[in-house]
């Protein structure tokens, strides 16, 4: 396992890339091209131009989060041969800088999606929240309208302005999708993709679909055990794997984490680790790291990372607004740092009973 953090680039991002060599245990960032578009190909220059940088801080790039996929593959649309050739020419790019994982997800129109940026805590912080009765009275090109006064300036990933704005044309494009036809797509995507794959030895890693349901009626599949099982098989190839988000899977209280995770053995290319309170089954915000703090084990889930021989790497995921920090929300500073050594404190711990227990 490696502790990383999410950096979004020097033009970006709030945190430093000193501040992240300076938490205990964090040897590397998962980044990428901000400002790519979905579609473009990467150019191998940017890409090494971003890798430089982020050496000369004394960090490596462990994985790139998002190469995001276009529309047009995940609608199943003529144009997709296009930006599938896009595709794998990224890849094949990433794969000669010496970039060997990447996460991407396959929701349709909508990326991970909160209801409120902020919401106070009785601690004073401030967190991402979710609840249905939020989403169900709204208008979907209304819903980035809706939460940007929060957004403390930033852009936030997978909520680009110029997204939004066609949000409508966007809807029109899945009006004849449906689960099923989305699986194809996702196969069809795969099948291409896996010989590059193999060639540079990329692993690909699917991000759950966050919330793990369906929202404003968009098909949505990588929600729980099954579908994931199900796509690991109809594309059986090692590097056809998935982002272990304990926050986007946790949604729904019906996902057993440590049970997926020893499901998915040797197929976790990397891991979000984050905890969840539920105020009801549709209405949750986003804890500190902490077991107690919220409302999942998070012992048992780096339990299951390691029983399972997981060796990729693993990044805190959102964290609280503490301490007055302004920042994207969700990837301030502070909460992330106390995420990323509570979570290598666990492991120790973990790492060393079960050494003890094979003496
Ligand atoms: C949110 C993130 C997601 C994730 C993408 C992966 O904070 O976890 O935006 O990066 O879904 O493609």
């Amino acid at each position: 396992m490696e502790m990383t953090l999410r950096w979004y680039g020097s033009a970006f991002d709030t945190v430093t890339l000193g501040q992240i060599r300076q938490i205990p245990g964090v040897t590397g960032v998962i980044t990428t091209l901000y400002g790519a578009k979905a579609g473009e190909v990467w150019e191998r220059e940017k890409i090494r131009r971003l890798a430089g940088e982020v050496e000369a801080s004394g960090l490596h790039i462990a994985g790139i989060e998002s190469v995001n996929v276009h529309e047009a593959i995940k609608a199943g649309l003529p144009e997709r041969e296009t930006y599938i050739a896009n595709y794998i020419e990224t890849l094949e790019n990433l794969g000669k800088e010496g970039i060997h994982l990447v996460c991407y997800n396959f929701m349709p129109v909508f990326d991970w999606t909160r209801t409120e940026l902020a919401r106070k805590r009785t601690d004073g912080s401030t967190v991402l929240a979710y609840t249905q009765e939020a989403v169900d009275a709204l208008e979907p090109e209304k819903m980035f309208a809706s939460i940007s006064g929060d957004a403390n300036g930033s852009i936030m990933p997978g909520w680009e302005p110029e997204r939004m704005a066609q949000v409508r044309e966007l809807f029109e494009l899945y009006r004849e999708v449906d689960d099923e036809k989305l699986f194809d797509n996702l196969k069809y995507f795969l099948e291409k993709i896996m010989p590059v794959c193999d060639r540079y030895d990329i692993n690909m890693a699917i991000h759950p679909d966050d919330p793990a349901w369906s929202v404003f009626g968009l098909p949505r599949i990588i929600i729980n055990k099954k579908n994931i099982l199900r796509m690991m098989k109809m594309v059986d190839n090692p590097h056809n794997g998935v982002t272990f988000c304990s926050g986007s899977y946790g949604t729904n209280r019906e996902n057993d984490l440590p049970d997926m995770i020893r499901a998915l053995k040797g197929r976790i290319h990397f891991a979000h680790v984050r905890n969840l309170k539920f105020r009801s089954p549709t209405d949750f915000e986003e804890a500190a790291h902490l077991s107690e703090d919220g409302d999942f084990d998070m012992y048992e889930i780096m339990k299951a990372l390691y029983e399972t021989g997981f060796n990729g790497p693993v990044r805190p995921d959102h964290g609280r607004m503490i301490w007055g920090e302004t920042a994207m929300p969700g990837y301030g500073l502070y909460d992330r740092a106390l995420g990323a050594a509570y979570l290598n404190g666990l492991w120790e711990a973990i790492r060393k009973s079960e050494d003890g227990k094979r003496q």
